[in-house]
C-alpha cells in the first residue's frame, strides 16, 4: 500500500514515516521545509540536533533496507506540482500534517495571523480539489487538533466529533441529529482546524471522498522505536516559546535547572498524547479507513487529561525543580475541567501509554544531553493574544534566567 506523508519531515510526521515504513508500506514524504525555515526566522533550533531530510532518509536507507521518497513541494501555494505529482504517484492514503502547527506562532503579528490561514486552509483545500480534480478514492488522513472544541468547562465528557442533539420539528415531533461539535477555537491556528473540519464535510458528502479526521491533543516525548535506530534519525524536539509546547518545555526546563514556566495559576487542563502512541493511533487510522459516501470519521487522539500545574507539581516531585508561575500571554480561561473521550482508538487496540516515570525521566535524560543547544533567551513565551495583553506583558515581561546546573 503507498501512503503519501504530507509534513513528513516534522516531528510527528517523521515518526510515522519511519514507524509505516518498517511496517512495509510505501512511503513518500512531501515537505516544502518550512519549519526549518521557521526555526531560522525564530533564530532557534530543535534541542535534538536532526539532519537535514536527505541524511535522514539515507540513514534509513542503511538501517532499515527500505527506501523513502522525497518531494519538495509547497501543498498551500503549488496546486499543479501537488496535483501532477498525486496523478503518478497515486496513493492509497494520504496523512497529512503539513500545517503550521504553533498557536503563539500564529498570533505574533498580522502577518503570521495569515500566513497560518492561508498556509494551513489553501493547503487542506488544495488536496481536496486534488484528489477530487483527479477521481482518486485515496484515504485522507488529517491531523486535527482537541483545541476544535475549545477549552471552556463542559460537564461531561466531549465526545469525537458529532454531538447529539433534539430538534423539534414544525409538527412539535422530536428528532434526534448528530451534528459536528460547534467549534471553540482559542487562536488563529486552532481556528484553521476549524475551517478544515467544516471543509471536509463538504467534500466528504459532496465528492464522498474518504476522510479521517484526528482531533489530536499535545503531543510528548520524542523518540520512538524507530528514530533510536540511529544518531541521524533523531526527532525534532521543540522547546521554544512559539513552537515548544507545555510539557516537554516543562520537563526540558526542569533537567536545566530552568523554573518551570506555569502561565498563570496553571488551571488549565489539557488533553495529552505520547509520541508513540500517536504514531500508533496513525497505524490504526490507516488500516480502518471510512466507506465511500460515509461522513467524516472524527477521532479524539489522546490518553490522557492534565491541568499544568499538577504536571508542573509532578516534574517537581520528580527533580526538584522550582515553579515560577508566569504572566499568560494568552487569553484563555484561567482554569477548566477537560474530559474527553477516546473509546474509538481503544477498541481498535490502542494501548495508552500514560504519563509514567520512566518516560518522563527520558524527555529529561535527552535534555541533559544536548543542554550545550538550549538557548535560555529563547525559553519566555512572548507572542501575546490580544494588543492589551501585549501592554501588559511589556510592562510585566516574563524574563529569561539563566539555567542553574
Ligand atoms: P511540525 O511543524 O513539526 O511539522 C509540520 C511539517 O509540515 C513540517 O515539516 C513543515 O515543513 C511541513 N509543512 C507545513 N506547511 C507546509 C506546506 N504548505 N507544504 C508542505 N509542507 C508543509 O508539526 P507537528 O508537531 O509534526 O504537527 C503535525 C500536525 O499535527 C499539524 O497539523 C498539527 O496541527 C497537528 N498536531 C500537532 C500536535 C503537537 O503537539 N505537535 C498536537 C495536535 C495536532
Ligand atoms: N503553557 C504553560 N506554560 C508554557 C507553555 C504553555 O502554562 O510554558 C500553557 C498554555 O498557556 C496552554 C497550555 O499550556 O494553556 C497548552 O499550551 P501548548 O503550547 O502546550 O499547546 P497548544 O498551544 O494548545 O498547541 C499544541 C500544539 C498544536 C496542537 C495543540 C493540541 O502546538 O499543534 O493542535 O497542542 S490542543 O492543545 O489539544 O489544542
Amino acid at each position: 500500500m503507498r501512503i503519501a506523508i504530507l509534513g513528513g519531515d516534522g516531528f510527528i510526521g517523521w515518526p510515522v514515516a519511519l514507524h509505516l515504513s518498517a511496517k512495509g508500506y510505501e512511503i513518500a514524504i512531501i515537505d516544502n521545509l518550512s519549519r526549518r525555515a521557521i526555526d531560522a526566522e525564530l533564530q532557534v533550533q530543535s534541542l535534538t540536533p536532526i539532519t537535514t531530510i536527505q541524511e535522514r532518509i539515507q540513514a534509513w536507507q542503511e538501517v532499515s533496507g527500505r527506501q523513502l521518497e522525497f518531494e519538495l513541494i509547497d501543498i498551500a501555494e503549488n496546486y499543479e506540482g501537488l496535483r501532477d505529482w498525486l496523478a503518478v504517484w497515486r496513493p492509497d492514503t494520504i496523512i497529512h500534517f503539513a500545517e503550521q502547527r504553533s498557536a503563539p506562532y500564529s498570533m505574533k503579528s498580522p502577518q503570521h495571523k495569515r500566513y497560518t490561514v492561508n498556509n494551513n486552509v489553501n493547503g487542506t483545500h488544495n488536496v481536496l480539489c486534488a484528489l477530487t480534480e483527479l477521481g482518486l478514492h485515496t484515504h485522507l488522513i488529517h491531523l486535527g487538533s482537541t483545541g476544535v472544541y475549545g477549552y471552556g468547562t463542559v460537564g461531561a465528557p466531549i465526545p469525537e466529533g458529532y454531538l447529539k442533539v433534539d430538534f423539534t420539528l414544525h409538527s412539535g415531533d422530536k428528532v434526534e441529529k448528530e451534528i459536528l461539535y460547534p467549534p471553540n477555537p482559542g487562536s488563529v491556528y486552532h481556528s484553521t482546524k476549524c475551517i478544515d473540519q467544516q471543509l471536509f464535510a463538504y467534500y466528504a458528502q459532496n465528492d464522498e471522498l474518504r476522510i479521517t479526521d484526528l482531533h489530536q491533543g499535545i503531543v510528548w516525548g520524542t523518540n520512538t522505536d524507530e528514530t533510536l535506530r540511529d544518531e541521524r534519525l533523531v526527532n525534532r524536539f521543540d522547546y521554544d516559546g512559539d513552537y515548544g509546547t507545555v510539557l516537554n518545555r516543562l520537563l526540558m526546563q526542569a533537567a536545566i535547572g530552568y523554573p518551570l514556566t506555569v502561565h498563570g495559576s496553571g488551571g488549565q487542563t489539557r488533553a495529552f498524547i505520547h509520541i508513540r502512541d500517536s504514531v500508533r493511533c496513525l497505524e490504526l487510522a490507516v488500516e480502518n479507513p471510512p466507506q465511500q459516501g460515509n461522513r467524516v470519521k472524527v477521532f479524539n487522539q489522546m490518553t490522557e487529561c492534565y491541568r499544568v500545574m499538577d504536571l508542573a507539581r509532578i516534574i517537581q516531585q520528580l527533580t526538584g525543580a522550582k515553579i515560577n508561575n508566569v504572566p499568560n500571554p494568552r487569553r484563555e480561561d484561567a482554569s477548566n475541567e477537560l474530559a474527553m473521550e477516546n473509546e474509538q482508538f481503544l477498541a481498535l487496540g490502542l494501548e495508552p501509554t500514560l504519563l509514567q516515570e520512566g518516560l518522563l525521566t527520558e524527555v529529561v535524560d535527552i535534555t541533559q544531553r544536548y543542554r550545550h543547544r538550549v538557548d535560555v533567551s529563547r525559553i519566555p513565551c512572548t507572542s501575546a493574544w490580544t494588543a492589551h495583553i501585549a501592554e501588559q506583558l511589556e510592562k510585566h515581561p516574563e524574563q529569561p534566567v539563566s539555567a542553574a546546573n
